[in-house]
C-alpha cells in the first residue's frame, strides 16, 4: 500500500506551535497573508525578518519536541515496506526530530536560509538582520532571506507531489485547514481507488472530497488509525 501523508500546522499545534488561523494565530496584530509575502519582504524586511526570527527561536527552545502524532508517523515509515511520502506545510524540523526520513517540506524549512542572489540555501539557527553578511560570500550584505515559501511563490516538490498522489493508495491529510493552494487540492488530485483520509478538529472546505474524517486531536487520531491499519 502506497502511503501519502500531508501534514499542516495543527500536527505541531500540540508541540505548542502556534497555528496560523486558529485563535492565537495574529502575529503581533498581523495575519500571516500579510507578513508571509514577497512585497511584505520588500516593503518591510525588518518586520518580516522578525516573524521568523522570533518563530526560529522558539522551535529551538527545548520545550518544542514532537508530539505523538510526529512519533507515530515515524513509526508507520519505519514499519511500512511499499513507498511512503511525508509532504509537511510544516517550516518546523518536527518529523524530522521524530525520526521520519521521506520528508518533503513544501513551504520550505525555518531553520535554512537563501540567498536572494546566489540562490545558496545554508542551513541557519541565529536571527536574520537586513545586514546579515553571507558566510561564504562577505561581499554580499543583506541577501539572506528565510528558505520558506510565500504567497505567490513556487512551493517545492511538485512534481514529486503530483506523481505520488496519483498512485497512492492511501492519503491522509492531517492538521491542515485546506485553505492554501496547491496543499488544499492534493486530495482532488488522487486517483479514483485511493482511500482519503483527514483527520481535524473541525471540518475543512476539502471535507467533501475524503472519504473518511476523524475528528480529534492529532496525537490521539493519528496514533489510533496508523494502528488500525
Ligand atoms: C488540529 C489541531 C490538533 C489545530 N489536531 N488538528 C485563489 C484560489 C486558489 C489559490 C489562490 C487563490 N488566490 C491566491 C492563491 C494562491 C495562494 C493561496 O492558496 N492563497 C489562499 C489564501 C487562497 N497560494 C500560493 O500563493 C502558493 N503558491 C502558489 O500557488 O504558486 C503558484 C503555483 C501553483 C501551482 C503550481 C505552480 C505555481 C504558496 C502558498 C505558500 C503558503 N505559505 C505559508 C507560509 C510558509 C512559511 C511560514 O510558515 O511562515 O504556509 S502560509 C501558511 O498557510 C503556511 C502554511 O503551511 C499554510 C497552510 O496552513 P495550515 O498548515 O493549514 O494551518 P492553519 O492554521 O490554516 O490550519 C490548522 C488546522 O489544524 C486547522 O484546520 C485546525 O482545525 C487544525 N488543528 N489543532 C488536529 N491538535
Amino acid at each position: 500500500m502506497k502511503v501519502f501523508v500531508l501534514t499542516g500546522a495543527g500536527i505541531s499545534a500540540e508541540s505548542g506551535i502556534p497555528t496560523f488561523r486558529g485563535d492565537d494565530g495574529l502575529w503581533e496584530g498581523h495575519r500571516v497573508e500579510d507578513v508571509a509575502t514577497p512585497q511584505a519582504f520588500q516593503r518591510n524586511p525588518k518586520l518580516v525578518h522578525e516573524f521568523y526570527n522570533k518563530r526560529r527561536r522558539f522551535l529551538q527552545n527545548e520545550s518544542v519536541v514532537p508530539n505523538l502524532a510526529h512519533q507515530a508517523l515515524a513509526e508507520f515509515e519505519r514499519d511500512h515496506d511499499d513507498e511512503f511520502l511525508l509532504v509537511t506545510q510544516n517550516i518546523d524540523d518536527l518529523h524530522q526530530r521524530a525520526g521520519s526520513r521521506q520528508v518533503l517540506p513544501m513551504h520550505g524549512e525555518l531553520l535554512k536560509a537563501r540567498c536572494t542572489l546566489t540562490g545558496d540555501v545554508i542551513e541557519w539557527r541565529d536571527d536574520l538582520t537586513v545586514d546579515t553578511v553571507h558566510p561564504t560570500e562577505p561581499d554580499l550584505v543583506g541577501t539572506l532571506r528565510p528558505h520558506v515559501v510565500w504567497f505567490g511563490e513556487t512551493p517545492i516538490g511538485l512534481d514529486q507531489i503530483a506523481d505520488f498522489a496519483q498512485r497512492c493508495d492511501l492519503f491522509i491529510a492531517i492538521g491542515t485547514s485546506a485553505l492554501v493552494y496547491p496543499a488544499a487540492g492534493i486530495v482532488q488530485s488522487t486517483g479514483p481507488h485511493c482511500r482519503c483520509v483527514e483527520i481535524n478538529l473541525d471540518d475543512t472546505p476539502q471535507s467533501s472530497h475524503f472519504d473518511t474524517a476523524l475528528r480529534g486531536k492529532a496525537s490521539v487520531e493519528v496514533p489510533r488509525f496508523l494502528q488500525s491499519l
